[in-house]
């Protein structure tokens, strides 16, 4: 099977930039300040006009019914003395209640007005900026007419799915796409099902309406002065149309490009709009994909397996992506994302470096990292992202006509790893998330040049497929996570068992970000050691104050020294420190 490509050439403006800071802010923190504030130029474009305040949950006790009189005047009241009004929108997927104000905040504003709050009540688990995200895409010259699909074929640092094809070609799976929103573009549309409008904000939506039932794109174009982000106005780029194409567009069907897994079905779910989107939609639009109840909204019909977020803003993990990555996952869907196009250690962009993320880097047709690609040791693997052809519309500002454009950024170079999990799941259903997330990254090529900080190597689709094929799961994890205890305030101790009938090495423990504020302060677990059957080690960890999370990956072989699926588990954040 091949592709036809060609004929692109639309145009896309203006070069983005990232902008937001590290700001979560818990209840107990004496100086909750402890959060990191980035350069002015970032501090400056970082406004949001909304804050998530979460509850302590207790076992079957809805915390925000109960604690709502009390919230709502906690809330108002210090609104107030900073000189804003406060409206409560609705309650979050994950149960925390949004918050919007009068006016936009700089973030240094709203991690005070956290502070203030989250020190106030000590019921409540955290307060956080309601930080709004952007895409992860470069546009390219204008004049830049794309030719082939480089990405899928070409053998220095494609992707090398033809061969993968003959096994698999994502049938059975959904991949949901949490962007823009679509445009029923005639080489897309059918294999699309029905997503979600998450955009609650009605000028951000640029639909007329809050939420909906429609996830088609009407457009975000952005007038000058009126986006910090945009301060000279930019077209609409119809970004969420092109990475599902890039995942699911028609093939074989002698029209425009090939998806990556065309038997898949695309469900498209809208979180960014004009000037980005807000952290709590897309939460609620990652809950919901993958079959969680969000309030308000009819239950997902078809929830996903697979999740591509391409989009982030800097600054750490902030608990809601935390719990919404942590949801999705529990529910069976694997996570992938962007890695950002900052240029920096993606320890510092979110959500592709919240624990159990897939963070995705960009790498040219020479297998060399994009200048702007982030890289670090939270990155998964690369996977092309310069030069990438994919369906799009013609229109500037409201949709027009259909079109293929080339477009380059981490944004493109995620939904190459989200369509080769898709086919990786149709070739072998029983695979966990534990199990795609290892064999992805361990079926991934040698890079062909140097690639510091690029992950594990290039993402191969037909390797990741043959790993799959009659590979059965092990019954049980390789090790176990147990909570023994946790004060609730960043303190906890864990039990780390081999849950399995055979030997295990205990082969690292390492923290996810570099920057994670997540500590061992004691641990019986030795790395090189052997946990024989059903034995158990002990860690105990705590937060700091910062209460910018992170998490520990444990890791475990087998003894012929080889990891297989779910060798990984995960010692988690459980609050700040005091
Ligand atoms: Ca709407
Ligand atoms: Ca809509
Ligand atoms: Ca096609």
């Amino acid at each position: 099977m091949k592709s036809t490509s060609k004929n692109a050439g639309h145009r896309l403006c203006a070069a983005l930039t990232f902008a937001l800071a590290v700001t979560v802010v818990h209840a107990g923190t004496a100086d909750g300040t402890a959060t990191k504030i980035e350069a002015a130029s970032a501090s400056q474009l970082a406004m949001t006009d909304r804050i998530i305040v979460h509850y302590r949950q207790a076992p079957g006790v809805t915390r925000n019914a109960d604690a709502s009189m009390l919230a709502t005047r906690l809330v108002h009241d210090a609104s107030n003395l900073r000189g804003f009004t406060a409206t409560q929108l609705h309650i979050s997927g994950l149960g925390s209640q949004v918050w919007q104000m009068n006016k936009r905040m700089s973030l240094v504003e709203a991690i005070a007005l956290s502070r203030d709050i989250a020190t106030n009540d000590p019921d409540i688990d955290y307060v956080e900026p309601d930080r709004v995200m952007f895409t992860q895409f470069t546009p390219n010259d204008p004049y830049f007419s794309g030719g082939s699909q480089w990405d899928l074929f070409q053998s220095t640092a494609g992707i090398n799915v033809q061969p993968a094809w003959d096994h698999a070609t994502g049938s059975g799976v959904i991949v949901a796409v949490v962007d823009t929103g679509f445009r029923p573009h005639v080489d897309l549309a059918a294999n699309l099902v029905a997503g979600y409008d998450f955009i609650s904000n009605v000028t951000t939506a640029n639909d007329g309406n809050g939420r909906d039932s429609s996830s088609l794109d009407p457009g975000d174009d952005v007038a000058a002065g009126t986006c910090s982000l945009y301060p000279n106005g930019k077209t609409s780029d119809w970004h969420g149309t092109h990475v599902a194409g890039t995942v699911g567009a028609l093939t074989n069907n002698g029209t425009g490009v090939a998806g990556v897994a065309f038997g898949a079905k695309v469900q498209p779910i809208r979180v960014l709009g004009r000037c980005g989107g807000y952290t709590s939609d897309i939460a609620d639009g990652i809950v919901w994909a993958s079959g969680g109840g969000v309030s308000g909204v009819a239950a997902n019909p078809t929830p996903a397996r697979v999740i591509n977020l391409s989009l982030g803003g800097t600054g750490a993990c902030g608990p809601t992506f935390a719990a919404a990555v942590q949801a999705a996952r529990s529910r069976g869907a694997v996570v992938v994302a962007a890695a950002g196009n900052n240029g920096i250690d993606v320890s510092n962009a979110a959500p592709a470096n919240c624990p159990g993320v897939l963070a995705i880097a960009s790498v040219g047709t020479t297998g060399a990292k994009a200048s702007d690609s982030n890289y670090g040791a939270h990155i998964a693997l690369a996977a092309p992202g310069v030069g990438i052809l994919s369906t799009s519309n013609t229109g500037t500002t409201t949709p027009a006509t259909d079109t293929y454009v080339s477009m380059s950024g981490t944004s493109m170079a995620s939904p190459h790893a989200a369509g080769v999990a898709a086919l990786m799941l149709s070739a072998n259903s029983s695979l966990r998330v534990d199990d795609v997330e290892w064999k992805l990254i361990h079926s991934a090529r040698a890079f062909p040049v140097a690639c510091s900080g690029c992950g594990a190597g290039l993402l191969d689709a037909s390797n990741a497929v043959n790993s799959v094929l009659g590979y059965s799961p092990p019954a049980v994890p390789l090790l176990t996570v147990t909570l023994v205890s946790s004060d609730g305030n960043g303190t906890a101790s864990w039990q780390i068992t081999n849950s399995r009938s055979a030997p295990v090495v205990l082969s690292d423990i390492s923290s996810v970000a570099s920057n994670a504020s997540l500590y061992i302060t004691s641990s019986s677990c030795v790395v090189g050691g052997w946990l024989t059957a059903g034995a158990s080690c002990m860690v105990s960890t705590i937060g700091s104050a910062s209460c910018s999370g992170g998490s520990y990956l444990l890791k475990a072989t087998n003894s012929a020294g080889v990891a297989s699926g779910n060798a990984w588990a995960e010692i988690p954040y459980q609050g700040c420190g005091s």
